[in-house]
């Protein structure tokens, strides 16, 4: 079962929810009008699964545009949270970095807005490069939907695009390698209810192709990410309200090495087989 947004041909946007992998149910049908009616329920998991007994109003997946599974949420992402992230940072960084060290042993976690809601690119969308960046990697993580209660209500693919040479120049230009156009990609399904331990079964596997060739193939473990969803979601929400509930992907543990930057043309794919296939070409922004 998978919860997706899509747009029909005459342009109109529903939320919608997939048995089959063939046909998707529009679930405007059944009163919901957002996929967030849908997250806000009090047992997201039970409630979907009462959806999925009717047989409404249903497309075909070839006659739809997946959107990002996203509606009114913020996208926030925590880093640090696989001992490859911090090697990675700690190699790359020109500057003083033990705050790596630190913040991956810290009880409190590294958390920073990646994007707004309408600043996110869905499936098939250009990804973007800035620029004035000379090194600049995707970062496919698990993300965790979470609602307005806090709670975990399903799962998603994000990438977290950076630019590795302006993170690494300066910390405090973090925002700027983590935060422009293009740089966060989400979907194209929410898993309801996938728990934490299958989710930990998986692993992410990354690949970028260039001119219909791989350039680069990773895979990580969801096993090796140092936190549990819980105590991200619980630091997410500490002083902080998500009316609308917010989006949180959870670091990375694939890092191309250091000769690779992404190019203009690539297409990044991105595989949790429990949780589905995010796709993206790449442009220059
Ligand atoms: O501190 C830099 C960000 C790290 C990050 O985004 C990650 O580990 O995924
Ligand atoms: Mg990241």
């Amino acid at each position: 079962m998978r919860l997706c947004r899509f747009a029909t041909s005459d342009g109109t946007i529903h939320p919608g929810l997939s048995l089959d992998g063939e046909t998707v149910l529009d679930l405007g049908v059944y009163g919901k009008s957002s996929l967030e009616d849908v997250l806000e329920e009090e047992d997201p998991l039970r409630h979907v699964e009462s959806l999925a007994e009717h047989t409404g109003l249903a497309y075909r997946l070839s006659d739809v545009k997946l959107l990002p599974p996203v509606d009114r949420q913020e996208i926030w992402a925590a880093g640090v949270t696989y001992l490859r992230s911090r090697s990675a940072r700690t190699a790359e960084s020109t500057h003083d970095a033990s705050a790596y060290d630190r913040v991956y042993a810290a009880d409190r976690p590294e958390l920073f807005f990646k994007a707004a809601p309408h600043k996110v690119v869905g499936p098939g969308e250009p990804i973007g490069v800035r620029r004035d960046s000379r090194w600049t990697v995707p970062e496919p993580e698990l993300a965790l939907v979470i609602n307005s209660r806090g709670q975990v209500a399903g799962c998603t693919i994000g990438n977290d695009v950076s630019a590795r040479d302006i993170e690494g120049e300066n910390l405090l230009y973090l925002p700027q390698a983590k935060v422009y156009d293009r740089s966060c990609a989400v979907g194209p399904w929410i898993i309801p209810g996938l728990s934490e331990d299958r989710a930990r079964s998986q692993s992410i596997h990354l690949t970028i192709e260039r001119a219909g060739q791989p350039v680069f193939q990773g895979d990580s473990p969801i096993a090796n990410l140092k936190r549990s969803f819980a105590d991200l979601a619980r630091h997410l929400f500490a002083s902080q309200a998500f009316p609308r509930g917010a989006i949180l992907l959870t670091g990375t543990g694939i890092v191309p090495p250091d000769s690779f930057s992404l190019q203009p043309g690539d297409i990044v794919r991105i595989e949790i087989p429990a949780v589905g296939v995010l796709i993206n070409p790449t442009v220059e922004v």
